[in-house]
C-alpha cells in the first residue's frame, strides 16, 4: 500500500522544503507540494513537523560474544530499540577469532542478522593475516557486499591487529576498493598500563581510564592513518574520543589525505569522573572502549564536529547487563567492555547538537545519516530523502520530548548512560521501507523484516588516490658512475 507523509517541512542535509512524501513499494516515488491522494493510501500528517531521512548507525555490536560473555541486545531487540529512536540502518561487525576462517565468521552473522528488523549491513573485521585472509577479503568485498574492514589496534592477545596486519589488510583493501575502518588504541600500551594500574593495588573501575589515556588512542591514530597515507587507502576513525586523535584527523585531512572520523554521543556528552562513582555497579556500566575523557575533550570533540573533520554519530552499541558486567569485581580489566546507545544516539544529538546551536538541522541530517551512507556507499538508497530512494523516514516533531531512562528504553540492558536526560527535539513515527513500524510510542514489527544491505566497493577514480600513488611509486633516476 501507498504511504503519503503530508504536510511536513522535508529536511536533507543541503536543504530544507515544505513537500509531501509519497512512498510505494518501499520506495520514494514522489516529492511534491499538495500531492493529489488516492483512495487507498495511507496519510501520516506531518503539519508542524519536519521529515528526515532514518538514522543510520554505522557502529553497533548486536549480540557480539566478548570478554567471555555476550552482549545482551541481539539483532531483534536491538535494531527494533534502533527504530523506535529513528535509527532505521545499523552497520554491525562481523569479528572473526584469530585464526577463525574469515568467511565462516561472515555467515555465522548473517545467521545472528536474520531476526533484524531494520535493515542492516556488516564491516568484516581482520584479526589475523595469512593468504587465504586475502582470498576471504576478494570473496567478501565481490560477493558479498562487503566495502569496509576493522582492524582493532587494542585486545592484545585476542582480536588485536598489528602493524602487520594492518599493513596487510589496508594494501589488500586498496586493491579491491574498499574502505578501512580502525579502532585506534595502542594494544601493547593498555596491556602494559594495566598490569601498572593493578599494580598499584588498583582493581576498581577507576583504572580503566587509566589504564587507557588519550595518549594510547593518539599514537595509534597517528600510526593508522600513517600506515592508510603509505598504502594509499581511505581510512575511518571510529569512535573518536579525545582531543589527540580529533587532530591527528584535522592535520591529515589539511594534509589532503582522505581520513574520516566518527564520534559517539557518549563521547561529546559524559567525563571521566563516571569511574569514579563510589557505587561500583554505576562505574562498571560506564567501561567501554575508548573510555569517556577528562573535561575538556568533550568540546574539542563538539568543535571537531562542527569543523567537519569528524563525519559521523555513531553508538558502539555493545550491552552488558550487572551481572556480566560483574565478571570483573575483582578486576576492572575483566570488565566486559560496552555501553549501550542505539535508541538514543538521535535524540541526544538533536537535543545537545541542533538545540544548543551547534548544528543546523541539515547538518544534524549529514552526521546522523547522510555521511555514514556516503562513506559506506549507502548513498542515494540512504541517506537521503530523494525519488528512488528507500523509504526510511522519520517524522520529527521540534516541540516533543521524552527522558531517557533504562525503565522505558527498548534496548535489552538494566542500565541507561543518559538516564535521566530530559531530551526535546525526537521522531514521533518512523517509516521503514516504506512501512509505519513506531508512531505515539507504539512499535509494530514482524522479526526478521529487516534486509541486508550489500555496499558496492568504490572505483579509483572514487577514491582519488591513484595520482598519488603513481608519484609515491615512480622510479628514481638512476646516475651512471663517473
Ligand atoms: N569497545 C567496546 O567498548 N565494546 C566493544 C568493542 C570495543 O571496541
Ligand atoms: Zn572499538
Ligand atoms: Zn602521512
Ligand atoms: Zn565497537
Amino acid at each position: 500500500m501507498a504511504l503519503l507523509i503530508q504536510g511536513g517541512t522535508v529536511v536533507n542535509e543541503d536543504l530544507s522544503f515544505i513537500a509531501d512524501v509519497l512512498c510505494e513499494d518501499g520506495k520514494i516515488v514522489a516529492i511534491g507540494e499538495n500531492l493529489s491522494t488516492a483512495a487507498d493510501v495511507e496519510i501520516v500528517d506531518a503539519q508542524g513537523c519536519l521529515v528526515m531521512p532514518g538514522g543510520i548507525d554505522p557502529h553497533t555490536h548486536m549480540e557480539l560474544p566478548f570478554m567471555g560473555t555476550v552482549a545482551s541486545d541481539d539483532f531483534y531487540s536491538g535494531t527494533r530499540a534502533g527504530l523506535v529512536g529513528g535509527t532505521t540502518t545499523i552497520i554491525d561487525f562481523v569479528i572473526p577469532n584469530p585464526q577463525q576462517d574469515i568467511l565462516e565468521a561472515y555467515h555465522q552473522w548473517q545467521k545472528k542478522a536474520e531476526k533484524s528488523v531494520a535493515d542492516y549491513s556488516f564491516h568484516v573485521a581482520i584479526t589475523w593475516w595469512d593468504d587465504s585472509v586475502s582470498e576471504a577479503m576478494g570473496v567478501l568485498a565481490q560477493e558479498h557486499g562487503v566495502n569496509s574492514f576493522k582492524h582493532f589496534m587494542a585486545y592484545k592477545n585476542a582480536i588485536m591487529a598489528d602493524d602487520e596486519v594492518l599493513i596487510n589488510s589496508f594494501k589488500r583493501a586498496r586493491e579491491l576498493g574498499a574502505i578501512c575502518t580502525v579502532h585506534a588504541e595502542n594494544g601493547e600500551l593498555v596491556f602494559r598500563l594495566q598490569q601498572d594500574v593493578l599494580e598499584m593495588g588498583i582493581t576498581g573501575p577507576e583504572g580503566h581510564p587509566l589504564s587507557r589515556p588519550p595518549e594510547v588512542e593518539g599514537e595509534a591514530a597517528n600510526r593508522a592513518i600513517e600506515i592508510a597515507h603509505l598504502m594509499n587507502v581511505p581510512i575511518y576513525l571510529v569512535h573518536t574520543s579525545c582531543q589527540q586523535s580529533a587532530d591527528a584527523i584535522a592535520r591529515a585531512r589539511a594534509n589532503g589525505q582522505r581520513v574520516y572520523g566518527e564520534v559517539l554521543p557518549g563521547h561529546l556528552l559524559l567525563d571521566d569522573s563516571v569511574y569514579r562513582d563510589p557505587d561500583w555497579s554505576f562505574a562498571a556500566a560506564h567501561v567501554m572502549s575508548p573510555p569517556f575523557r577528562p573535561a575538556g575533550h568533550q568540546e574539542h570533540l563538539w568543535k571537531a564536529l562542527q569543523a567537519g573533520n569528524l563525519h559521523t554519530t555513531a553508538t558502539d552499541h555493545c550491552c552488558f547487563c550487572d551481572p556480566q558486567k560483574r565478571n570483573g569485581v575483582d578486576d576492572f580489566t575483566k570488565i566486559p567492555n560496552g555501553t549501550g546507545g542505539v535508541e538514543d544516539r538521535m535524540h541526544v544529538m538533536w537535543h545537545h547538537g541542533v538545540n544548543s546551536g551547534r548544528l543546523t538541522e541539515n547538518e544534524f541530517v549529514a552526521v546522523t545519516s547522510t555521511n555514514a551512507a556516503k562513506i559506506f556507499n549507502l548513498y542515494p538508497r540512504k541517506g537521503v530523502i530523494r525519488v528512488g530512494s528507500d523509504a526510511d523516514l522519520l517524522v520529527w516533531d521540534p516541540k516533543a520530548s521524552r527522558t531517557i531512562s533504562k525503565e522505558t528504553h527498548h534496548q535489552n540492558v538494566d542500565f541507561n548512560i543518559f538516564e535521566g536526560m530530559n531530551v526535546q527535539g525526537i521522531n514521533t513515527v518512523t517509516i521503514s521501507q516504506g512501512e509505519v513500524v513506531f508512531r505515539d510510542g507504539e512499535i509494530k514489527v514482524e522479526k526478521g523484516r529487516g534486509r541486508y544491505l550489500k555496499r558496492p566497493l568504490f572505483s579509483a577514480d572514487h577514491l582519488a588516490l591513484q595520482k598519488y600513488s603513481a608519484q609515491r611509486l615512480s622510479k628514481p633516476t638512476i646516475r651512471e658512475p663517473s
